[in-house]
């Protein structure tokens, strides 16, 4: 039985070539491609599919999804009862970890304004650099990425916490729901966003959080920082805070429309980095490694692993 890749515009061969080296032996169809009887499939490894596609495979066993978030899936309302594997990854979550750590970094240590200084030879100390000790990260989501980015913030010396959806025990404090955002974000300088994009958190990076921010930080004001997906972001209220300085910089590596069009305003808003979606790139060979493993540990008895729960969306 085949496994059928559908990757968008994500180079489908390349996609092939490392399903071939991960799992030497099994078919491998590309969607699109490669013609196939829909009843021979009984694995589908996909980004944003086509809506429609993964209903039409009779046999299909489980869907694997090709990157962490399951957003793009779980639109579809033609989606098959089948498991749902997103992808866990050491290679995906140290990248992501990476890049919170440099944003991070580059708002604390002022980083955009010593460039724009550099670019006019000014030589300005401004303001005292406060120690991280003194800067209070939070995450919003505290889950796979957010959980692995955070120590090493904090074994730089920065004040970590998060808020999730569900209590539990964890190595920083975790506010919780509804009823723990507020306190959450009045002790945030530095809002880290790794929440995934379900009907509950559309939106919610709107300016009514931004005003719930620490305004008695050491930053001059609150710093945004958003991986997690572009439909979390009211960019127009992102954009406005970014003006009137109500937010005293931004990293986003996620916008409602990728890739950002030229002519966006968040372009040219002030104190804000901007990525092109790359913060944690899947590795091919890595996530067909990944898939490739689970498949076998399935068809030799074993539970998949990291199946997403339908009805919490993620
Ligand atoms: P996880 O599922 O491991 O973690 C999600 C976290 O979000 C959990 O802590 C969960 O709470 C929390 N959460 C979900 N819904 C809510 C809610 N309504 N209120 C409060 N908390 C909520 O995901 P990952 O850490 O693996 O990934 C997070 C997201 O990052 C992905 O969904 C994806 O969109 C994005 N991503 C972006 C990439 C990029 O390149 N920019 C790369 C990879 C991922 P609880 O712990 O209680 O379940
Ligand atoms: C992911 C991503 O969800 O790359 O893995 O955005």
């Amino acid at each position: 039985m085949a496994l059928l890749l559908m990757t968008g515009n994500w180079k489908p061969e390349t996609w092939r070539e490392a399903f071939g080296e991960a799992a030497p032996g099994r078919t491998i169809l590309i969607h699109g491609t490669d013609g196939y009887d829909p009843a021979d499939i009984r694995y589908a490894a996909t980004w944003k599919p086509p809506q429609g596609v993964l209903a039409a495979l009779p046999k299909l066993e489980a869907i694997f999804n090709l990157g962490a978030g399951v957003d793009a899936l779980m639109g579809d309302p033609t989606l098959p009862d089948v498991p749902i594997v997103r992808v866990v990854d050491d290679n995906l979550t140290k990248r992501m970890g990476e890049w919170v750590v440099l944003q991070v970094l580059i708002h604390h240590r002022r980083v955009l304004t010593y460039l724009e200084q550099q670019r006019r030879h000014e030589w300005i100390d401004r303001r005292p650099q406060p120690i991280a000790e003194d800067v209070r990260v939070g995450f919003m989501g505290y889950g796979v990425l957010a959980r692995h980015a955070a120590p090493i913030l904090i074994a730089l010396g920065y004040q970590v916490h998060a808020w999730a959806r569900t209590p539990r025990d964890t190595d920083v404090t975790l506010h919780v729901g509804e009823d723990g955002l507020g306190e959450f974000l009045a002790g945030t300088d530095v809002l880290v966003c790794l929440l995934p994009l379900t009907p509950d958190t559309r939106r919610i990076l709107n300016a009514r959080l931004i005003g719930g921010l620490a305004t008695d930080g050491p930053l001059g004001g609150p710093v945004l920082v958003n991986a997690g997906r572009g439909g979390l972001q009211d960019e127009d209220d992102i954009l406005r805070a970014l003006q009137s300085g109500a937010l005293a910089g931004a990293s986003l590596d996620v916008f409602q429309t990728e890739p950002l069009p030229a002519d966006h305003p968040l372009w040219d808003a002030p104190n804000l980095v901007i990525t092109p979606h790359n913060s944690a790139i899947s590795d091919h060979r890595a996530i067909a490694r990944y898939v490739a493993g689970q498949i076998a540990a399935y068809e030799a008895g074993e539970p998949l692993q990291n199946v997403v729960a339908r009805d919490r969306g993620y």
